[in-house]
Order: structure tokens, then sequence, then C-alpha cells
């Protein structure tokens, strides 16, 4: 192993992004003036007015995303045209000055509520590109107004577990300039919601790169520190400089942590990605994308590519005027929610055995990749790179999905594997991986066999599994 590699296998997952990792799949909601006017960025002139959702019911979209198996919620409580769905004290420009609840109501609150009602979690984004706030663009006074909203938001509403920050700005060459002061606001965050992630722009969650749901094939959380910086800056593609050749990297750049990636960078940190993208085309609702929802194969595929991909995956669905899921949305949930639940409902390998090549100690014995409890584990020694598990099932089944997961506070470790089964006297390969991480589903053909081989061969130090899981798919 060379010393960059060695130096990525000490770089570990933090608690607040464990746990936002095991938060998996979760709803991102864009609903604001926006869903009024049918547009997808606004001016920042709208007149509060038009915001006047007529059956507007929380615990519905909570109810119709946990029936997807989403298990939080982001909602854009201020989008680029400043429009704010609590009342601030900082702006009349709200849900104050609207005829909604008489003027009475608070949409975040609502939101919030019905997130701890429903038992899922609840994270605001909050857009720093102000196109309504007057002194956006006199810098020190904006970021006073924005610490001022964030301090709303984190105080009023109970725990948080993500704040997203997303990097869009309009304003063009000739627009306003308002320099951020990320800094602040990362530290009102630590100092208000210590188990809060700060996503995007922020230090603890990386945005995948694009928007359409498409999944990296090697998705590594362990990065070049660069990376942190490049939402936040323009042109969002940074400078590694190792002494002796500078070369640039970008979000969206398909290898971001392969050994030839991190060559030369003594700088790396735990980085995870996040996929977002919507089910409709917009990230608003307009009533003529009603035919535009996406189907549940397609959604199935962004999940296994997202979740099944060591990424999370924040999916928008916007909800319509009356301020509910429009029943196309729900019922492709619905439907989307039945199949996770039925396939990964029973493990086919719940009477099974293996053996491995090689076992550190009886703590990190082979038994404990059936187990349910991600803190125990199997690994070989130190300089096993290797190493091979053969599985008895026990009797004949058929499974046509794989999941694998890393023991990630030890550190992302793999770097390939392959799974075979056995036919007669042969081995068959029937799938060929590369990096696992907190979760690795492998999609494959039917297979029905009783034995299985997973050999990894190769990875950084040792492999460690947490879990090897067998199902079929129940679509
Ligand atoms: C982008 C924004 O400009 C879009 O309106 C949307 O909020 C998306 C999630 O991020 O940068």
């Amino acid at each position: 192993m060379d010393e960059f590699t060695l130096l990525a296998t000490q770089v570990v997952p933090s608690e607040r992004q464990l746990k936002w990792q095991q938060t998996e799949f979760y709803a991102f909601v864009h609903f604001g003036i926006n869903t009024f006017t049918d547009r997808e960025w606004g001016t920042g002139k709208e007149n509060p007015k038009l915001f006047n959702p007529t059956e507007l019911d929380a615990d519905q979209w909570v109810s119709v995303f946990k029936s997807a198996g989403m298990r939080g919620l982001i909602l854009t409580c201020k989008h680029h045209d400043g429009f704010c769905l609590w009342p601030s004290r900082y702006t009349s420009h709200s849900v104050a000055s609207s005829d909604w609840r008489g003027g009475k109501g608070d949409v975040v609150r609502e939101v919030s509520e019905a997130c701890r009602r429903g038992g899922i979690k609840f994270g605001f984004y909050l857009s720093p590109w102000d196109r309504h706030e007057p002194t956006y663009g006199d810098s020190d006074a904006y970021n006073r107004f924005f610490l001022g909203q964030l301090r709303e938001l984190l105080t009023s509403y109970g725990e948080i577990f993500s704040v997203w920050f997303d990097g869009a700005c309009g304003e063009g060459p000739n627009g306003k300039r308002q320099v951020y002061d990320w800094e602040a606001y990362y530290r009102l965050i630590r100092e208000l919601q210590p188990g809060a992630v700060i996503s995007v722009c922020g230090p603890d969650v990386r945005w995948c790169g694009n928007e359409a749901g498409h999944c990296r094939a090697s998705e590594w959380s362990v990065v070049p520190a660069v990376l942190r910086e490049a939402e936040r800056t323009a042109e969002k593609s940074q400078k590694v400089d190792d002494g002796t050749f500078a070369r640039r990297i970008n979000t969206a750049d398909e290898d971001l942590g392969s050994r030839d990636a991190i060559q030369g960078v003594r700088d790396l940190v735990w980085y995870p990605a996040e996929v977002n993208t919507s089910i409709r085309p917009g990230w608003f609702y307009h009533a003529a994308e009603d035919d535009g929802v996406r189907t549940v194969d397609e959604l199935l595929r962004i999940y296994y590519g997202s979740v099944g991909g060591n990424a999370c995956l924040l999916l928008n669905v916007p909800p319509d005027r009356r301020g509910l899921i429009h029943e196309a949305d729900a019922a492709v949930l619905h439907e989307l929610g039945r199949v996770i639940r039925d396939t990964f409902a029973t493990d086919l390998a719940r009477h099974a055995k293996a053996v491995a090549s090689h076992t550190l100690d009886s703590e990190h014995g082979i038994e404990n990749i059936f187990d349910d409890n991600p803190d125990t584990y199997w690994c070989p020694p130190l300089g096993i790179e290797q190493p091979v598990i053969e599985v008895d099932l026990g009797q004949e089944v058929t499974f046509d999905r794989v999941v694998l997961c890393e023991h990630i506070r030890s550190g992302q470790r793999i770097e390939n594997f392959t799974v075979a089964y056995r036919s007669g006297d042969d081995w068959v390969e029937c799938y060929r991986g590369t990096v696992v991480g907190y979760k690795r589903i492998c999609c494959l053909d039917r297979t029905n066999t009783r034995y299985v081989r997973v050999h990894i061969t190769s990875s950084r130090g040792y492999p460690t599994l947490s879990r090897l899981g067998f199902y079929l798919e129940k679509r």
C-alpha cells in the first residue's frame, strides 16, 4: 500500500455523518411562492398574497413519504425568491403577509411537527442567494440577516438532521456580489444543532455532482479535502497540488477517490455523497408535469444506484397548490416503498453459515456478517487484502440482490470484489463490483444455488464486512 492509500484508511466518519448515512432515503420538498406562479426561480418581487394553499396537510406528505420508505424530509424554507415559509422576524416577505391561515400560519412548524408525529427526521434548505432581501450584496448586513434567519430555524423547530445550503446564484456578471460568511454559518449550526449535517455548501455531505439521478459506479466517501470548497466557488472546481504537479478536481468528476485520484493528496476527508433529484421534471409543482412523474422502475434504478451505491438519496416530491402531494406521485411512491419493503423483508441467508479464508480473531468472526448490528463485523488481519468468503445458504435458494456493508467506522477499504455461485463442481462468477462502503446492493440475474463465494479482489490494508444478505426482488 502506498502512503496516500494508507492515509486514506485512517479517515473515518463523524458521528453525525454516520447517523445521516443511516437515514438512506428522504424527501426533498420544494414548496413556496413558485408553486403559485408556476415558476422554477422566482424574482423576489412576487406578492406574498399569491401564497394560498387551500388544503395544506403536512401529515399527508409524511404519510406518503413513509409509504415510500423515506426516513426524513428537507423543506425549502426559503428559496432564491426570498419568500419565507415561516413568519421570520427579519422580513415581511413571508407567510405572515399572506391570507393563508389568516396570516397566522407557519408551514415550517406544521411540517416539522408532522415529521415528529410520523417519526421521521426533519431538515431544512435555506437559500443563501436571496433575490428579495434588500441587504443582499451588502455583505456584512446580509450575513447578519442570514444568521438571524438561520438562528430562527435552528432554535424553533426541534431537532434538525440536515441543513442544506445551495450553491446556486443567478446574479450574472453584472449582478450583486455577496460574500457569504460560511464559517460563521457553520459555527452557529454546530453550536445550536451539533447533530445536524451541513450539506452541499458545507463540510459534511457532498453533492453528487448532477441533478439527474446519475450515480457513480464507484462512490468513495474518502476524497480530497479541496472538494469541500468546490460548491462554494463560482468555478466549482479546485486545484489539488502535491508539490510536483497540480490538477483540477470537480464535484462532478467520475473518479474522486480511487488510488489514482488520491495520489499525492495528503489532505483527505470523509465527505460522503448525496444524490438529489426530482420525481418530476421540475423542482416545484407544475400541473403541466402531472404526466411526467418518474416511474417505479426508474426510481428503483436510482434507489439501487444511490442507497445501494454508498450514497444517500434525496428525492424531491413537490406539493401542489392545494398543499398536498399529488395523487400521481403518491401512487408511484407507495408502490416503490412496497417493492423495497417486500424485497428486503426476507434475508435468504438467515440459515446460512460461512467460512472465511482469514479472520483476525474471535471478536471479528464471520458470523457477524449475518446479524443486523452494524457495529459487529468480520475482518482478516492487517495485510490480508484479498480474502475469500464461502457461504452455505443451507438449501438451494433463488436470489437476485446481494447486499454487502462495510464497517465504515473502520474506514472505507474495499476496492473490488466478485460474487460467484457453485454449479456442480464449478464456480460461476455472477457479479463483479468495485467499492462497497456503507452499503452495496448488487443487482444480478436470478440465481439459484446453495453455495456462494465472495472474493474481495482488492482492498486497502484489510477489508471489513458488517453485513452480507441475499434477497429476491418482489417487483
Ligand atoms: C438548485 C436550485 O437552483 C434549484 O431551484 C433547486 O433548488 C435545486 C435543488 O438546487 O441549485
